[in-house]
C-alpha cells in the first residue's frame, strides 16, 4: 500500500531512519538518542504503551515512529512534551482528513470516544544530556483493532497515506517547539491549543492513578504545568500530573480559554 513511500520519507529538519519491521521505535530511538532521529516503522512488533502496556499494531496498516527531541528547556517544561506532541497529532489529522478529533488529557487522541492514537514519551540520556523519545501510534488503515474503544482513520471513512501523515506530524512538532522554544518555555500558547482541544475538560472523571487509587471529579482545567485540574466532590481541588482517564457522563460545555 503506502509502505513504499513511508520508506522513503526525507524531510530537511528530521533525520528520518526507516526499519522494515522492529518491536519497538521507543527502543531503537533510545539506542542511539541523537536530537532529530526519527525512527519509523513498516511493522512494529512489540509496541509499548505508558506503564508497561502494549501497543498493537499490525504490519503494514499503522503509523508508527519515534522522534528524539531535545526541548532546551527547563526539566520543569517537560511535562508539556506529551500534551504537544497530542496537539501535533490532532493538528494533521483534522486538516488531512477533516475528522473532527479531540484530546483525552494527557495524549490520547480520539474521534468520538474512540483513540486513534497514542502518544509515549519516554527521557533518556543522550550525547549531551537527557533527551526525550517522542513514540506516536496513529491507527491508519486498520479495519480491527485490539480493543474496542479504539478507532483508525480507515473505520472513520478517511484514506489518508502514512508517509504524508508522518511528515505532517513532525512538522506540527517542530512547529510547536519552535513556539515553544521562542517563548522560553513559557507555555501560555501551548496550553490555549490544548485546552481549545481538549475534550476532557468540562466533563466528570474518574482518574486512575498511576500508583493505585483514583480520583473522581469534575475536569476543569489544565494548569500551566499540564497537570489536569479535578474539581472532587467537597469542593476542593486536586492538579494530577500522570493517570488515566475515564471519561463518565456527557461533556458540558468547554471552559472559556484564557
Ligand atoms: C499509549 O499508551 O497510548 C501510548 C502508545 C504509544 C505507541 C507508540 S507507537 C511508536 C512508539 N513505539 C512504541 O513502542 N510505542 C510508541 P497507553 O495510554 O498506556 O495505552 C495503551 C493501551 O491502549 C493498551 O493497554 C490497550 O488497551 C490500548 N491499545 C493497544 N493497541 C492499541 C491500538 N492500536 N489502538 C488503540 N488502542 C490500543
Amino acid at each position: 500500500m503506502d509502505s513504499r513511500a513511508l520508506s522513503s520519507v526525507s524531510l530537511p529538519t528530521w533525520d528520518v531512519v526507516y526499519v522494515d519491521a522492529t518491536g519497538s521505535t521507543n527502543a531503537v530511538a533510545a539506542a542511539t538518542p541523537v536530537p532529530g532521529r526519527v525512527v519509523v516503522t513498516d511493522h512494529q512488533t512489540a509496541g509499548r504503551g505508558r506503564l508497561d502496556r502494549g501497543w498493537e499494531t499490525p504490519a503494514g496498516v499503522a503509523l508508527t515512529f519515534s522522534a528524539v527531541i531535545d526541548p532546551e528547556l527547563p526539566d520543569a517544561q517537560w511535562p508539556w512534551l506529551p500534551l504537544l506532541a497530542g496537539v501535533a497529532v490532532a493538528d494533521a489529522v483534522r486538516r488531512a482528513t477533516a475528522l473532527v478529533t479531540s484530546l483525552k488529557w494527557p495524549n490520547d487522541v480520539l474521534v468520538g470516544d474512540r483513540k486513534l492514537a497514542g502518544i509515549l514519551v519516554e527521557r533518556v540520556a543522550g550525547p549531551a544530556g537527557p533527551v526525550a523519545v517522542v513514540g506516536v501510534g496513529v491507527n491508519v488503515h486498520q479495519t480491527e483493532l485490539p480493543v474496542p474503544y479504539a478507532t483508525s482513520l480507515a473505520l472513520e471513512g478517511a484514506t489518508l497515506d502514512r508517509a504524508d501523515l508522518l511528515q505532517a506530524v513532525l512538522a506540527g512538532i517542530a512547529g510547536e517547539l519552535a513556539g515553544w522554544r521562542s517563548s522560553e518555555g513559557d507555555p501560555t500558547g501551548l496550553r490555549a491549543s490544548y485546552r481549545a482541544q481538549c475534550g476532557t475538560l468540562g466533563r466528570d472523571v474518574r482518574v486512575e492513578l498511576p500508583g493505585g487509587g483514583e480520583v473522581v471529579g469534575r475536569a476543569e482545567d489544565v494548569d500551566d504545568q499540564g497537570r489536569l485540574v479535578v474539581r472532587v466532590a467537597g469542593g476542593g481541588t486536586c492538579a494530577l500530573s500522570a493517570g488515566d482517564v475515564v471519561h463518565l457522563h456527557q461533556p458540558n460545555p468547554p471552559p472559556a480559554l484564557s
